[in-house]
């Protein structure tokens, strides 16, 4: 029986659901490069040509196991450059007895999906590459267990075993993260990254990226990633042997310059299917395991992996469509242009849109407390940043990207995600980076052309949320000293505040861009 089977750009993992009983004599493998899946947002160009050269090798791999794999390039003149078109193009190709498919990552995609009428039966299968499918989520939110991540990943830990030991966890404690927030001494150089010098085929499609999405946020090179499982796995070795010792110390710090410290620099090569999460997280606990890394690196590492990536998802599929709605702090100023240009005094800013400019990375405390909490505090309507993260990381599709901005971030959830918001001032950003002292302004000053613009509008936040956000017992702190500040320093850091964002320049509203 013929059966088509549509790899979608990231499912490019050789187990894959739909891929499981393919029968190399009949079947046929499809792979579509489509320009829609790079416009519904303005992807980053190195994200496109990432995955278009990753899907270009995944073929390739496929072919040389003697599977005939169907591959519509993204310059084919017959291309519809949609998968609804590509996919009824290709059943009229080869008049397949029924269609398969792993369910995709996006809900977009999952709505293009049931209006799919192919003339043959369609066969949706669940991806089986996460630890907690859709299903389990749903039933452990019944039960009560996906409440907060940190109970839904102790529940994991129990389920998958990683780092138990005797029905308990492993160093005595759930949780290291107290022991995760150093900076970086002053002189530390982190450990120098192996990087993948672009083959042939990657060339070829930095061409044509460079041609057909010239307008796109990005620099295309240097291009440095993976695009390989072997690649991938190399990128994997180095990580667990030369970073991971560091990761679990410095996994909060940052430093004006060094764009990856200890992260790993997977999360792209996860999320496409290059590297399975279950291999990960097993060759981190074997260099805990073996001596070769202390339990505050590997617990911290696993937990992003078997904890929050999976906890995103759960909510991502549970809450959808109607997650994205929400808009719990009413925020709704335009994106400021400075995301898109990088240009700003505020040298924080301006390093971390730098990295995603350079690499379409960034690493997690730059994405959250730099980027992302400016943009809480200067209240950006959700759907606009989250736009903005979605389209500028190699890694970003929306079920991992819209929890971590409109939920962590943004506080737009009213909560589902975290207790409260991660909001903060100019003193942690010089407690955990070196940013500061190249700055033209001043952490330690409060008010006035010389504060840091996070000390004012960190307070301005807070006073114009006050309504919403002091009934928040995790929030009574800060309440609790603004309620003893004089009127008139009030009065200042809205004055402060307001002055501050008239001079923010919002971007040409035809592009999105400036
Ligand atoms: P490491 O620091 O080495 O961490 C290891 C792995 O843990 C990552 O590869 C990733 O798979 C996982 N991980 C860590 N934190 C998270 C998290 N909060 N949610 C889900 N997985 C996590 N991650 C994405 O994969 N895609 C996104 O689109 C994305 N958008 C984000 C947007 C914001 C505003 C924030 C705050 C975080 C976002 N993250 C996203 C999570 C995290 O920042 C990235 O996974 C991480 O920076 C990737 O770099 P790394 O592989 O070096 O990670
Ligand atoms: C992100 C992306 C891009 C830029 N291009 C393609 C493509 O040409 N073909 C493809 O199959 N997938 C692409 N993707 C990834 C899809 O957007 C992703 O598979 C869906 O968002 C579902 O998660
Ligand atoms: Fe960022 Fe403020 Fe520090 Fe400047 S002073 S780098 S704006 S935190």
């Amino acid at each position: 029986m013929k059966t088509l089977r549509l790899v979608l750009g990231d499912q490019l993992t050789r187990n894959l659901s739909s891929l499981s009983d393919l029968d190399p004599a009949c079947d046929v493998v499809l792979l579509v490069e489509v320009a829609a899946e790079a416009r519904y947002v303005p992807h980053h160009k190195q994200k496109i040509a990432f995955l278009l050269s990753a899907m270009r090798h995944f073929a390739i791999a496929l072919r040389a196991e003697g599977i005939t794999v169907d591959y519509v390039k993204l310059d084919d003149p017959a291309n519809s450059h949609s998968f609804t078109g590509e996919l009824a193009r290709a059943v009229a190709r080869h008049t397949p007895q029924s269609v398969v498919v792993t369910e995709p990552g996006e809900w977009r995609v999952w709505q293009m999906m049931q209006d799919w009428d192919l003339g043959c039966p369609l066969d949706i299968r669940p991806d089986d590459r996460f630890f907690c499918s859709r299903d389990s989520f749903a039933a452990m939110t019944k039960a009560r267990k996906t409440g907060r991540m940190e109970y839904f990943y102790r529940e994991m830990r129990r389920r998958t075993g990683f780092l138990m030991r005797d029905d308990g966890p492993e160093g005595g404690q759930w949780n290291f993260d107290p022991e995760n927030r150093k900076s970086l001494p002053r002189d530390h150089r982190p450990p120098a990254r192996t990087r993948f010098a672009p083959d042939a085929i990657t060339r070829e499609v930095l061409t044509l990226v460079a041609t057909r999405f010239a307008s796109h946020f990005g620099d295309l090179e240097p291009f440095g990633w993976a695009v390989t499982r072997e690649d991938a796995l190399l990128a994997l070795d180095h990580f667990i042997t030369d970073c991971l010792p560091g990761f679990g110390d410095y996994q909060d710090a940052m430093k004006a310059g060094e764009d990856f410290l200890y992260h790993s620099l997977i999360s792209p090569y996860l999320n496409c299917g290059l590297l399975t999460a279950h291999e990960v997280c097993t060759r981190a606990e074997n260099a805990f395991q073996t001596g070769d890394a202390p339990i505050n690196a590997v617990e911290g590492f696993i937990r992003q992996i078997l904890g929050w990536r999976e906890f995103v998802r759960g909510i991502y599929w549970a809450e959808m469509p109607g997650y994205a709605l929400s808009n719990h702090l009413n925020a709704t100023r335009d994106l400021p242009a400075l995301y898109w240009t990088g240009q700003t005094p505020m040298r924080c800013m301006a390093d971390c849109i730098g990295t995603t400019r350079r690499h379409a990375y960034a690493h997690h405390i730059q994405r959250l407390m730099v980027t992302g909490n400016f943009a809480l505090l200067i209240g950006v309507a959700p759907a606009q940043i989250e736009e903005w993260y979605l389209a500028v990381y190699a890694d970003a599709y929306e079920w991992v990207e819209l929890p971590n901005v409109h939920g962590m971030v943004m506080h737009a959830d009213g909560g589902r995600l975290g207790s409260k918001p991660y909001a903060a001032s100019g003193a942690y950003i010089d407690r955990m980076s070196d940013y500061c002292k190249g700055c033209a302004f001043d952490p330690k000053v409060k008010l006035g052309p010389k504060a840091c613009p996070f000390n004012y509008l960190y307070w301005n936040f807070l006073i114009e949320n006050a309504a919403t956000l002091s009934p928040n017992p995790r929030m009574s702190l800060p309440y609790v000293t603004l309620s003893r500040m004089p009127a008139e320093q009030r009065a200042e850091i809205a004055r402060s505040s307001a002055t501050f964002l008239a001079g923010l320049r919002a971007p040409a509203p035809e592009t999105g861009q400036p």
